[in-house]
């Protein structure tokens, strides 16, 4: 008995010791990653995470994209400390012979940062000029280094997934979300309208919603990307730093779009950048595919679509209320269909957009327009489409005699009636 008593102690000792170097090694054991021991030559671990935080703890790496759209260059999706993060320098590894090539990158912190410390930004790596490198691997200093450090798979060399006609990007669901039935009426109207991916950048939901979720996912319309950015900052759910002086605003909203564009830069014909409490409604058109059709004949050379957002306030209901539905009345969230007065245009401040895109001609996105672009913008007039907003209203003192009835949410209704009934039955809620 006395003797086993040591060697267990030993044991356990190691077990400890090895489990707290591999800890410390990993970056603070902050990421969870999936090492794939690469071929001896260019040895690295291949990180599958969304957010990886690089040493420094001032750069955290989303995910590089092959873009040959005019010089041939890997494109990493980031995010940086605009100030602290001077220079950072891009390792390939050519797995035939084991040399490695390392160029500087070019830092292009986004313009639209509204003076959050940290802000979307686009690392441009330049290629090896005679190989095609799979991996890169993103470091402080100009010179090798031995260590094995995170590999990141280059997206989009080759053309992946099933090409679908029309994917809405949401950034980013946050704070429990449990607005389960407008997230229900959303993506119902979006299906009705033609999506074919709805891509979710999740921070956190209620377990309800973690249900309704795991429907669409399994319906094959949804894509999770999880998004834990608090773990790695300090984030602000306001758009402006003087809102909420934190390191980065709206749970790194508009990271999450430019990786989204990217992301579904050759698996989507259009991408739609709107949040959940949004729906582009076509009016000229009955859905999203006549509609797109007849704009890309008139403006062949756009990059951009604009849709004026009109905001339907969610605590004004219609007086002659005709869906209200009892089935629907224990389901979390609001009922679109109950709010259809909107509020007056702001003059003369323009009403904010949202936009449909073609991901081939973005560079550079933020949340209410490209910032960079291979291609013009086209402003689509309210009788040909605009977006829907309904949530709570930042304007409670307008009169209510100032707001304007518009119904035209309602042509969907028999459709949008049925598929949520439908939903909601097939979820069990
Ligand atoms: C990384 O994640 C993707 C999607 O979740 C999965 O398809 C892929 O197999 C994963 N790769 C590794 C190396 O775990
Ligand atoms: C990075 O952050 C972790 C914890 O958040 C801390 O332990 C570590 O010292 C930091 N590293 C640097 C270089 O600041
Ligand atoms: C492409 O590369 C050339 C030569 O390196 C450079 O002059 C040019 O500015 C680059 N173009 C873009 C769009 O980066
Ligand atoms: C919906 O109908 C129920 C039952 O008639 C009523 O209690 C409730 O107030 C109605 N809700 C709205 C928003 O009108
Ligand atoms: C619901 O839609 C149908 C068919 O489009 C339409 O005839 C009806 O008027 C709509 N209901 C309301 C209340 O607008
Ligand atoms: C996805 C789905 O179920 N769509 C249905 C919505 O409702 C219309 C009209 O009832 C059906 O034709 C669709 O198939």
């Amino acid at each position: 008995m006395s003797g086993t008593k040591p060697n267990l102690i030993a044991v356990v000792c190691i077990a400890i010791f090895i489990s707290i170097t591999t800890y410390s090694y990993f970056y603070n054991g902050k990421f969870s990653f999936m090492p794939v021991v690469k071929n001896s030559l260019c040895r690295g671990i291949v990180v599958n995470d969304t957010i990886t935080p690089l040493r420094d703890n001032r750069t955290f790496i989303i995910a590089p994209y092959l873009d040959n759209r005019k010089n041939r260059t890997t494109r990493v999706i980031a995010i940086v400390h605009h100030k602290e993060v001077k220079e950072l320098y891009c390792r390939f590894c050519n797995p035939s012979n084991g040399e490695t090539h390392i160029s500087k990158a070019e830092i292009h912190v986004l313009s639209e940062r509204f003076e959050f410390p940290y802000g979307a930004t686009h690392l441009h790596c330049p290629q090896p000029e005679h190989w095609d490198p799979h991996y890169v691997t993103i470091q402080w200093s100009p010179k090798d280094n031995t260590d094995p450090l995170p590999l990141f798979e280059i997206r989009n060399r080759e053309p992946g997934g099933s090409l679908v006609e029309f994917t809405v990007c949401i950034s980013t669901m946050f704070g429990e979300y449990n607005n389960v039935l407008q997230f229900v009426q959303s993506m119902e109207m979006y299906k009705i309208l033609g999506v074919g991916r709805v891509v979710i950048y999740k921070n956190s939901c209620s377990p309800l919603m973690e249900k309704v979720l795991d429907f669409y996912v399994a319906e094959g319309i949804v894509e999770i990307i999880l998004w834990p950015i608090e773990l790695y900052l300090n984030v602000s759910p306001h758009w402006h730093h003087s809102m909420d002086p934190k390191d980065i605003g709206y749970y790194g909203q508009i990271t999450a779009l430019n990786d989204c564009v990217y992301r579904n830069m050759y698996r989507s014909k259009y991408v739609l950048l709107n949040d959940i409490d949004e729906i582009i409604l076509p009016i000229k058109y009955p859905d999203w595919k006549s509609m797109m059709q007849n704009l890309k004949t008139q403006y062949p050379m756009a990059a951009v679509f604009f849709f004026e957002s009109h905001l339907f306030p969610e605590h004004v209901f219609t007086p002659d209320d005709p869906f209200n539905i009892s089935s629907w009345r224990n389901i979390p969230g609001t009922n679109i269909l109950q709010h259809v007065f909107r509020e007056p245009d702001k003059n003369p401040i323009e009403n904010p957009r949202k936009m449909i895109i073609d991901p081939r001609k973005v560079i550079q996105q933020s949340v209410h327009k490209a910032l960079q672009a291979y291609g013009s913008n086209v402003f689509v007039p309210m009788n040909v489409g605009f977006l829907f907003h309904c949530r709570a209203t930042k304007q409670p003192q307008l009169p209510r005699e100032s707001l304007i009835r518009d119904i035209r949410l309602w042509r969907y209704n028999v459709s949008l009636v049925g598929n949520v009934s439908k939903v909601l039955h097939q979820i069990a809620l």
